[in-house]
């Protein structure tokens, strides 16, 4: 396989300042004549290479004449142009949507033609240099058979349509804006439309429209809110205004990802369009909340300004996550939905930096640029934007985007452009702080208080892991917010903000009478793993009085960690510190019960074994119910008590009332845990009751973890209830996935032999095997049974969608964590997997370096 390095980054030879398209759409044929109009940038004459996937080129013309000075280099189409500046190259190609099944390029979905360029989709569509640094104005016409295709949309403007006499019409779409080829989109298909409008700053009206199969329309309504709520915000935030007269999204139910934010023409995956309270969680709503706005704020940060290259992918994505938390924080609860972000990049993004596949939110390198769409370059990117927040403050971290977007407007831009726009918007220096985009590895901060006369001081050591391909490691800039009390009642340190540069550093507290709670690291103000001792009792103190509501919720999880990894390392523990912690925090649910919900959560079974030097899963899985058990036990009445009482409407999507959800839900599990006689049948009631499907999922998934009459007869009644809403079928995949039954791989196999399973739909993929990996105990059972059942379905699912396949591995390549035994097991599938002929190179890729 070929690796390429962001160091080889050269401009583009040419320039293709206009583009023409014309397709004549077929579900099996579908062809496309594409007019590129080519100027040389190059000082000397120069072939034209255009990138090809799977294409043959039927006709070639230059300046409207048949053109034989082409040949084919490998996928990829040379024409040779001779000593001209500029032309106008013509190339004719054949497409069969229906076949791809990679769901990259164009392909059909349920009937309906759509695309996916992103990164190097375009190239599937036609020949073209498909690099994000050549930018186009688009002229698109389409046509086809009006029964099949009765809606025809692409990007921009539609200025010109009508029919055929043979039952074919035609439309002509032009987009006003240049831009890469990995934002074209077009869409043909039978579908019926949600329409409203927004009026920007400026006074324009912009037409909104959200297009959906019949019959889904009236799920629509939660998406529309989003769109117009993130217009808004993006003007009142960040100053930018939407800039065409059309934003149109689209919902299909085959997607790789989550969404994608074509020019003037959003294509979502249905799962983040899709929501009623009758189908979907509260966190399904919030899903959808944040990847439209995420999308809609891509039109600045991505499209406006785009990316020069595919290095600088963090460029638009680590800025647009920071935006939609950011959004997402003001839209609700702002701790609850910061507790949430950093949950989530503990989950997914520490673990890759602890790994095999570590890269820097800048990659240096890569074979395959699809699997670097990861958590690594959108979280951890995020991180790296907001510590840049930090550091500058609001005002001038405003006038730092506003020179960002001012100067690259229209451009391709690189993270470094970026950063100098901070340094000068906010008259920083930050020249340490690039060290973020060039180094891998979760930074750890070691500390230890200590007091000379009555003043007391923080010593902090900072270093960075090894990864692969950086042995060594420079200390980075970083934002770090503390706080100290005196827990006898006397003066504490306000919230600070302290600037880390050192390898060591000496933070000076004042002076307290005998040793200060610390809050460290509060609002997680950098993402760091910080290492410090600290009592149980000081611990619980914080979780109770500390006024940084994130800094109580890591007390509270902290205390639970320590004993967690205390007893799966075979420790005696008590429960008692934790159990009375968890109580007093229990009564200010009153107030606050979505952040109550977080904070009482027990950590997951996978950040358990972060904290371990050799994970064991089947300990951690075993200490974890036993404390579950334990707190479900001690406050029996309270979590009965939260349950007695009503529940709010599903109709209330209110933060308190999605708190109060969440917050039965939570009681929900920790009744279970206890195993006492009664409990299925009063979770039974829950499922029964419910008016929605935050409470029906959460009972359902409760129940999934037993082996109660009501499991059986709740997993029928939601299969029965459900069978044709594929959204909702996903969720009864996964609570079967998640479940802590010891025969989980067993079902999980059975249930890929399912007449609703199908490798076809990425969601349904990951609800079952997605899913399972997250099921700890079950994926690494210690027979193996879960890695092969990973590897046969990466074996099966490659030849058809190797993106989707590639994302199956990491959770093998995690082998340098676990005993001996698993680590063999699971290194033999990836040499398994290696084995299969003819792997995709996203496959290989990921494969290859998780051995290593
Ligand atoms: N930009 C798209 C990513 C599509 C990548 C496909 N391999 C989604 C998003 O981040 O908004
Ligand atoms: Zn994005």
């Amino acid at each position: 396989p070929v690796t390429i390095h962001r160091s080889d980054y050269r401009p583009p030879e040419w320039q293709v300042p206009d583009i023409a398209l014309d397709f004549a759409l077929g579900l099996d044929t579908t062809r496309v004549g594409a007019a590129l109009s080519v100027v040389r940038h190059a000082d000397a004459p120069a072939p034209l290479t255009l990138r090809g996937d799977g294409l043959t080129p039927l006709a070639v013309r230059v300046d409207g004449e048949s053109w034989n000075d082409w040949h084919m280099a490998g996928p990829d189409l040379i024409v040779d142009l001779g000593d001209r500046a500029r032309a106008i190259v013509e190339v004719d190609t054949a497409i069969d949507p229906t076949a791809n099944t990679q769901l990259m390029g164009l392909y059909a979905s349920n009937g309906m033609l759509c695309t996916q360029c992103e990164a190097e989709g375009f190239r599937r569509i036609t020949f073209h240099p498909d690099r994000p640094d050549v930018l186009s104005r688009y002229k698109v016409r389409m046509a086809g058979d009006k029964t099949a295709f009765p809606i025809l949309l692409s990007n921009g403007n539609c200025v010109a349509k009508g029919a055929g006499d043979d039952g074919s019409h035609w439309a002509l779409w032009e987009d006003p804006w240049p831009k890469p080829s990995y934002l074209f989109a077009l869409v043909a298909g039978d579908l019926v439309v949600n329409r409203d409008s927004f009026t920007t700053m400026s006074g324009r009206k912009v037409e909104l429209g959200i297009w959906v199969r019949a019959g889904d329309e009236g799920r629509t309504g939660h998406a529309m809110q989003a769109l117009k709520d993130s217009m808004a915000w993006d003007e009142r935030v960040y100053g930018r205004e939407y800039d065409l007269d059309l934003f149109n999204i689209v919902a299909v139910s085959d997607f790789n990802m989550g969404a994608m934010e074509n020019k003037g023409l959003n294509i979502f995956n249905t799962r983040y369009i899709l929501a009623d309270p009758d189908t979907a969680t509260d966190l399904d709503y919030d899903g959808v909340q944040g990847v439209v706005a995420h999308e809609y704020f891509h039109n600045w940060s991505g499209n406006r300004v785009t990316c020069r290259d595919w290095f600088q992918l963090s460029l638009k994505e680590g800025f647009t996550v920071y935006r939609d938390q950011s959004f997402s924080a003001d839209m609700g609860s702002a701790p609850v939905k910061r507790i949430e972000d950093v949950r989530l990049l503990r989950a997914a993004q520490f673990p890759e930096d602890a790994g095999p596949l570590a890269h820097p939110i800048r990659p240096d390198s890569y074979q395959e640029i699809s699997n670097f769409y990861t958590a690594t370059v959108y979280n951890k990117g995020a991180e790296i934007i907001r510590m840049m927040a930090t550091l500058l403050g609001p005002q001038r971290f405003r006038a730092g985007t506003d020179l960002y977007f001012d100067r690259h407007d229209g451009e391709a831009a690189t993270c470094e452009d970026f950063v100098r726009a901070m340094e000068e918007g906010g008259a920083i220096d930050l020249t340490q702080f690039r060290r973020w985009y060039e180094q891998a590895g979760t930074p750890r901060l070691k500390l230890t208080l200590s007091e000379d006369q009555g003043q007391w001081a923080l010593d902090v050591v900072q270093t960075v892991p090894p990864t692969p391909g950086q042995p060594e490691k420079l200390p980075m800039m970083m934002p770090l917010r503390i706080a100290a009390f005196d827990r006898s009642g006397g003066a504490s340190l306000p919230d600070t903000l302290v600037t880390l540069t050192g390898a060591t550093q000496r933070i000076a507290l004042g002076a307290f009478d005998g040793r200060p709670a610390l809050s460290v690291n509060r609002g997680f103000s950098a993402p760091v793993i910080v290492d410090f001792d600290r009592a149980q009792g000081e611990l619980a103190w914080l979780a109770a009085h500390d006024d940084d509501p994130f800094a109580r919720y890591e007390a509270l999880q902290q205390l639970m960690l320590d004993t967690l990894v205390a007893a799966a390392a075979g420790n005696e523990v008590d429960h008692r510190a934790v159990v009375d912690a968890v109580a007093q925090t229990l009564r200010g649910r009153g107030e606050d019960p979505a952040f109550v919900a977080e904070a009482v959560l027990l950590p997951s079974e996978a950040f358990i074994g972060d904290q371990m030097l050799t994970v064991d899963p089947d300990a951690i899985r075993r200490e974890r119910l036993a404390l579950q058990a334990a707190i479900g036990r001690a406050l029996e009445e309270e979590w009965r008590a939260i349950l007695a009482g009503k529940a709010p409407p599903a109709t209330d999507l209110s933060p308190h009332a999605k708190g109060e959800r969440r917050l039965r839900g939570v009681a929900l599990a920790y009744l279970a845990a206890t195993g006492i006689g009664d409990i299925p049948a009063l979770v039974f009631g829950v499922f029964s009751d419910a008016d929605g499907m935050t409470e029906r999922q959460a009972a359902l998934a409760t129940l999934a973890h037993g082996d109660s009459d009501e499991r059986a007869h709740a997993l029928d009644i939601f299969y029965q209830r459900y069978r044709d809403n594929p959204l909702v079928l996903d969720k009864w995949f996964q609570v079967q996935a998640w479940s802590m039954r010891p025969d989980t791989v067993e079902a999980v196999r059975q249930l890929a032999e399912h007449p609703d399973f199908t490798l076809s739909n990425p969601n349904r993929v990951r609800s079952l095997y997605g899913a399972f990996t997250g099921n700890q105990a079950a994926f690494h059972q210690a027979d193996g049974a879960g890695y092969r059942l990973i590897a046969d379905l990466v074996i099966a699912l490659d030849p058809r969608n190797p993106q989707t396949a590639a994302r199956m591995i990491p959770p093998l390549g995690r082998w340098k964590r676990f005993d001996e035994a698993r680590a063999a097991m699971m290194r033999a599938e990836l040499e398994r997997i290696l084995a299969q002929p003819g792997l995709s190179r996203d496959t290989t890729e990921q494969a290859s370096k998780s051995l290593l």
